[in-house]
């Protein structure tokens, strides 16, 4: 069994596809472990992508996730952390296979409508960030 961090990001949220995307998940059999809306400020989303802190697209992209309201979720099940990422799509929408979440509904590479951690270790810092323990289920 393994955990990810999945979010709907703001434009997501702006489609009104937030059902959308969890619905993907689910009908592939992963376990939505916990679950919460919220929005970060733009020191938070500074913080949760503090990994990409020396690319150029640092400051617009947190800007973006900093924007309006997020679905965060921890998910549960077998190799999720590739299954979620294979459901995503290719994080350029315009790579991204027929029928994946970003092929359907991603405007472009930065407005990409989900996020899914990439390892076992972006996982483990990202799935505390937004939930304690008593929260996962
Ligand atoms: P993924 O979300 O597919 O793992 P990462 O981790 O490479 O992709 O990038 C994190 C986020 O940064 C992406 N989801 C996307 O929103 C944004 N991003 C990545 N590359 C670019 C880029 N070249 N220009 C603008 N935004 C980008």
């Amino acid at each position: 069994m393994e955990q990810t961090l999945s979010i709907v990001k703001p434009d997501g949220v702006k489609k009104n596809i937030m059902g959308e995307v969890i619905a993907r998940f689910e009908r592939n059999g992963l376990r939505i472990a916990a679950l919460k809306m919220l929005k970060l400020s733009k020191e938070d989303a500074k913080n949760f992508y503090i990994v990409h802190k020396d690319k150029p697209f640092y400051n617009s992209l947190t800007d973006f996730m900093s924007e309006g309201p997020i679905v965060v979720m921890a998910i549960e099940g077998e190799n999720a952390i590739s299954r979620v990422r294979d459901i995503m799509g290719a994080t350029n929408p315009k790579n991204a296979a027929p029928g994946t979440i970003r092929a359907d509904f991603a405007s472009d590479i930065e407005h990409n409508i989900v996020h899914g951690s990439d390892s076992q270790a972006s996982a483990s810092y990202e799935i505390p960030f937004f939930f304690s323990s008593l929260e996962i289920l």
